[in-house]
């Protein structure tokens, strides 16, 4: 439940812990008791406690009750209640659950919602399972769509904004948040600066029958309201200091204001986010939305391998049976093509072997795409256990870095050694550099060709013999970021 805020008026301790049991660790949790007395037995909790007056309005409102609280009040049976769940919309509550502990209270929530409709009633078992957990979220999510929604509803030309060749996250995502906005491809524009290259992405295109704009910053400007999704405004250095809409599952940047923005960090993929949207507000996701949106969260989390959460399983789960199976399995069937063809063969001829490690520069392709395939495609030869494939585009040294149950972290050693002089990260299993070609050079030497290859090899075996000698002598590893000296 990322984001979520709830305040609950309790009067027994049981209800206290039962509340904290359901919702710490994962949403904010304070409490409202009415005495001193109750307050103690909370002394060294986790969450925070308030001692006040819950029929007043300024209670509330000194606990920062805002309309994306959600308030859970603990229904005692007295007549008070009513007064409480006053003071709490007074006060700017708008998601209200009353929770009743006996079998009366629940006649009591019905007449209760005659006078406020919006309340919602929940009982002691309902607490205990996680229903009310996503229950909750979801009603968060909701509420956020819904004003995301009437905000952008009356502009005449909506952007929805991806980044450069976008992947099948940001199409996907795209896609989606078109249907949330209730637009055609004649009201909302989904584009981007740099088209799709991927020919595994463009297919994806024409199976979807898909059409991503490229546009110019000017083009960009021209909009009435911009929304960006898996991308965040900074991508685009000094063209969106502001920007209406922004949901993404990367790192939260700054820099930038958002009208409105979900940023999830801790998820797999952006389609994630927005398949939680979509069923927030019980939209009908059509087959051709679940199958962009299925294949988005499959690739975006490598079929679950790399970074996933509980999240993006329900999400899979939920559009696993609206979407086309046979359109995943071609848009996946991992393309062969000549020209990689030719990529792998040439890594073939000037690679090399090292204690399980195969390592391969392969010159200049036309794409940076080239370089992961023909990693991902050495890393099933057998005996394989790491492949790093390096290559030059347009003056800049790519490294990709494929690993199988080796030991080491391959996200370590594209960090160990270029992080200094680029952009270095990843994962266990696979990683990514991007340097210039003149930093490279300045600092493991200029070379051609084979030699090139020859210094990342031992940049490879330089880096796993440290670890094993480190894990040999128990020492503190030694951070010596210095290049090992060339092997012969
Ligand atoms: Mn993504």
């Amino acid at each position: 439940m990322p984001g979520v805020r709830c305040l609950a008026v309790c009067h027994t301790e049981l209800v206290v812990r039962l509340l904290e049991a359901v919702l710490t660790p994962s949403a904010e949790f304070d409490v409202l008791v009415e005495g001193p007395a109750l307050a103690r037995r909370f002394d060294h909790s986790s969450f925070g406690v308030r001692v006040g007056d819950a029929t007043r309005v300024d209670t509330f409102v000194k606990a920062d009750l805002t309309p994306g609280t959600c308030v859970i009040i603990e229904d005692n049976g007295r007549r008070s209640l009513r007064r409480v769940v006053q003071a709490a919309r007074a006060a700017g509550g708008t998601l209200i659950w009353v929770l009743g502990t006996t079998p009366e209270d629940s006649k009591r929530a019905d007449a209760l919602k005659s006078t406020f409709p919006e309340i919602n009633s929940l009982t002691l078992a309902e607490l205990t399972g996680p229903p009310l957990q996503l229950e909750l979220g979801r009603s968060v999510d909701r509420q956020r769509v819904q004003q995301y929604q009437r905000y952008l509803s009356d502009a005449d030309r909506v952007l929805i904004l991806l980044h450069n060749d976008p992947d099948p996250d940001a199409i996907a995502s795209g896609l989606s948040l078109r249907n949330l906005l209730r637009r055609t491809r004649q009201t909302a524009i989904i584009g981007c600066m740099y088209g799709v290259t991927r020919p595994e992405n463009l297919r994806m295109l024409k199976l979807l029958d898909l059409q991503i704009e490229v546009l110019t910053a000017e083009q960009i400007k021209g909009f009435d309201r911009i929304a960006l999704v898996d991308v965040q405004p900074h991508y685009f250095p000094g063209l969106l200091p502001h920007a209406d809409l922004v949901i993404d599952h990367h790192p939260e940047q700054t820099g930038y204001n958002a009208v409105f923005k979900d940023i999830r960090p801790h998820y797999g993929s952006t389609s994630t986010i927005l398949t939680e949207h979509m069923r927030a507000v019980d939209i009908d996701i059509s087959e051709r939305t679940a199958t962009a949106m299925l294949y988005a969260i499959k690739s975006d989390t490598l079929f679950f391998n790399r970074q996933a959460n509980r999240a993006d399983l329900d999400a899979f789960s939920y559009l696993y049976p609206l979407a086309d199976a046979t359109m995943i399995r071609k848009m996946e069937g991992s393309e062969i093509t000549a020209e990689r063809l030719d990529f792998v063969i040439k890594a073939w001829q000037h690679g090399r072997m090292v204690e399980h490690v195969f390592c391969a520069f392969i010159g200049e392709p036309s794409r940076e795409d080239f370089i992961p395939y023909v990693a991902d495609f050495y890393l099933q030869l057998e005996n394989v256990q790491w492949s790093v494939i390096s290559g030059v585009v347009n003056d800049t040294f790519v490294v990709s870095v494929r690993n199988l149950g080796y030991s080491r972290n391959a996200g370590d050693f594209v960090r160990r050694w270029f992080n200094d002089i680029g952009s270095a990260g990843g994962h266990r299993t696979m990683a990514k550099a991007v340097v210039p070609l003149e930093a490279f050079q300045q600092k493991f030497g200029t070379y051609e060709g084979s030699r090139i290859n020859q210094r990342m090899l031992e940049l490879v075996l330089a880096f796993l013999h440290e670890y094993d000698k480190a894990s040999k002598d128990a020492k503190d590893p030694a951070k010596d970021t210095r290049p090992p000296r060339q092997l012969v």
